[in-house]
C-alpha cells in the first residue's frame, strides 16, 4: 500500500542536505519555528504534475491540500506558463496608476463581473488574500465615510477564522496565537463566535445551532451599537480553521441580520472561490449575496500571486458615483503577467467543465468515499463539502459525534497522524486534532478512491503507533 517510498539516491541526498543548511542558515518560512525545523529539516518540493508533487529526494506525494487551497486545476498547466510568458515578452509590468493600466487586467477586470453574481461589476485588485482583506477594510470604512455617517467604522468577524496575516488580515483572524504577538487586533475589530456544530452545539439540531450562532452577530451588533458597525466578514466555509461547515441555517440568518441593520456583508472567497464548493463562489453554494467578496488562490490557482475585491454596485455606487480619490492601492494592483495567468486559469476551469464536475460529480463522491472513513475506530466528525474534507481523530468514538472523546490537545495527535501521512506519501493538513483535505479540483474517481485508501492506511498506522504509546 504504501506508495513510492523515499528512493534517493546519494546525489539526491546530498543535494537535499544542502539545501537544508542553506534553508536554516538563511530562510524564515512563515508560520514556522525555525529552532526545531532547523534540527529537523525542510522538506523541498521539486516538481509537481497533476495532483502529485516530488521532492528533492525523489519522494513522490499526493498533494490533499493543493497546494494551499489554491492549485485548482492542478499542476503542470503549460497553457498557464505560457500565458505569462506571452505576456512578459509583451509587457512585463505596467501600473494602474495614474490614469492607465494595462490590457490584461481590464480584461480579467471584465471577466470577473460575468462570472460573479450580477450585482458584481466592479474588481480592485491586490496581490494576496490578506492584502484584499486590508482592502475590504479600509473600503466599508470609506463607503460609510462617503454616506456621512463616519462612526461606522468596526468590523465583526468571528473566532477561529483566517482572514490574512498584515496588520487587518491578521486582527480580521480569530486566531489567538496571532493576536498574543504584535498588540492584536487593531481598533476596530471585534470577533464573536464561530458556527462550529461539534465545539458548541450539543443539544440542539445543526439547524437550530445555525440560526443561534447567527444570532450572536445580532446581539453584538446591538451591544456595539448600529451606527458604530461597518461590516460583517466570514468565510462561507472556514478553512484554515479546520474546515468548520456552518449549518445550512447560518449564512441567511447572517444576511438577513445584516440587511436589517445595514451592516455590509463581506464574503471573505480566498478559499471558497473558484470552484471549490462547486460554485465559482462559496457564497453561491450557501445563498447569499454579499456586498463584498475577497478572493485569491485560486483565480491563478496558484501558479503566480493574486488577489482582489469584488465590489457590488450597493457599493461601487458610491465609491464611484460620489466622486472622490479611493487613497489605496499596491504597485502591482493588476500586474500584467497575474491577470493573464489568472485568465488562462479561468480558461482552464470552463473549457473543462471542474467547477461543474465538482458540484454534481467528483464532489458527491468524495462525499460519498470520505464518509466510508466513519467506521476507523480513530475518526469521528467526518464532514465534506464540495472539495473539502475533515475528520476528527478521537480517542473514543460514540454514534453522536458530541459524545466522542478527543484526545487530549497537549498529545498533538493531529501531528503525529500528519507525519503518517507525509511519510506515506499523503499530503494532508492537521489543525489540532482535525485532518482536512482540499484536493485540486482535477482530481478524477480513481484518484479520490487512492487517497481515500491512502488515508484509512495512514489511520491505521496512526492507531498503532498511539496504540504503541499507550494513547489508545
Ligand atoms: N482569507 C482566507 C480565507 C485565507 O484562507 C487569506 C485570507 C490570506 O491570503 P494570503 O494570500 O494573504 O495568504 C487566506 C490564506 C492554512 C493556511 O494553514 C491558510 C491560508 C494561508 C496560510 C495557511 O491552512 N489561507
Amino acid at each position: 500500500m504504501v506508495t513510492d517510498p523515499s528512493t534517493a539516491s546519494p546525489a539526491q541526498e546530498l543535494y537535499t542536505r544542502a539545501l537544508q543548511k542553506l534553508d536554516a542558515a538563511h530562510y524564515l518560512h512563515p508560520f514556522t519555528d525555525s529552532k526545531s525545523l532547523a534540527a529537523k529539516g525542510t522538506r523541498v518540493m521539486v516538481r509537481g504534475e497533476g495532483i502529485y508533487l516530488w521532492d528533492t529526494e525523489g519522494k513522490r506525494l499526493l498533494d490533499g491540500m493543493a497546494g494551499l487551497w489554491c492549485v485548482n486545476v492542478g499542476y503542470g498547466r503549460k497553457r498557464i506558463a505560457d500565458a505569462a510568458y506571452a505576456q512578459m515578452q509583451e509587457l512585463p509590468f505596467y501600473n494602474s496608476f495614474f490614469q492607465a493600466t494595462n490590457a490584461p487586467a481590464i480584461q480579467l477586470a471584465a471577466k470577473l463581473a460575468t462570472l460573479a453574481p450580477p450585482q458584481f461589476q466592479h474588481v480592485f485588485f491586490t496581490n494576496s488574500g490578506s492584502e484584499g482583506n486590508d482592502t475590504v477594510v479600509r473600503m466599508v470604512r470609506r463607503y460609510w465615510d462617503l454616506l456621512g455617517q463616519p462612526d461606522r467604522q468596526i468590523l465583526i468577524s468571528r473566532r477561529n477564522a483566517y482572514h490574512g496575516s498584515t496588520m487587518a488580515g491578521a486582527s480580521l483572524s480569530g486566531m489567538p496565537a496571532m493576536h498574543a504577538q504584535g498588540g492584536l487586533p487593531i481598533p476596530g475589530i471585534v470577533h464573536i463566535g464561530q458556527p462550529n456544530y461539534l465545539e458548541s452545539g450539543q443539544g440542539r439540531s445543526p439547524q437550530e445551532f445555525g440560526m443561534e450562532a447567527a444570532s450572536w452577530l445580532e446581539q453584538k451588533i446591538l451591544e456595539l451599537g448600529v451606527d458604530k458597525v461597518a461590516a460583517f466578514i466570514g468565510e462561507p466555509v472556514q478553512g484554515a480553521g479546520g474546515v468548520v461547515i456552518p449549518p445550512a441555517s447560518y449564512w441567511p440568518e447572517i444576511q438577513r441580520i445584516c440587511r436589517k441593520y445595514d451592516v455590509l456583508l463581506v464574503a471573505d472567497e480566498v478559499i471558497c472561490g473558484f470552484g471549490r464548493l462547486g460554485y465559482w463562489f462559496g457564497s453561491e453554494y450557501f445563498g447569499i449575496t454579499p456586498d463584498l467578496m475577497t478572493f485569491a488562490k485560486g483565480v491563478t490557482s496558484g501558479y503566480v500571486p493574486l488577489g482582489g475585491v469584488l465590489v457590488s454596485q450597493r457599493v461601487s455606487d458610491v465609491l464611484i458615483g460620489q466622486g472622490g480619490e479611493f487613497a489605496h492601492g499596491f504597485t502591482y494592483s493588476g500586474h500584467p503577467v497575474a491577470c493573464a495567468a489568472a485568465l488562462e486559469n479561468i480558461n482552464i476551469l470552463e473549457e473543462e467543465g471542474l467547477i461543474d464536475q465538482v458540484r454534481t460529480d467528483t464532489g458527491p463522491y468524495l462525499q460519498q468515499r470520505f464518509a466510508s472513513l466513519a467506521d476507523h475506530p480513530l475518526a469521528g466528525n467526518v464532514e465534506t463539502c464540495g472539495f473539502v474534507a475533515g475528520l476528527n481523530l478521537m480517542q473514543e468514538k460514540a454514534a453522536d459525534a458530541h459524545a466522542c472523546r478527543p484526545f487530549d490537545p497537549a498529545l498533538q495527535v493531529g501531528m503525529i497522524c500528519r507525519s503518517h501521512m507525509f511519510g506515506n506519501g499523503m499530503i494532508m493538513r492537521a489543525v489540532g486534532d482535525r485532518m482536512i483535505v482540499a484536493p485540486p479540483l482535477v482530481m478524477t474517481h480513481a484518484q479520490i478512491d487512492e487517497m481515500v485508501a491512502l488515508i484509512r492506511f495512514c489511520l491505521d498506522e496512526t492507531q498503532a503507533d498511539l496504540s504503541k504509546r499507550g494513547l489508545l
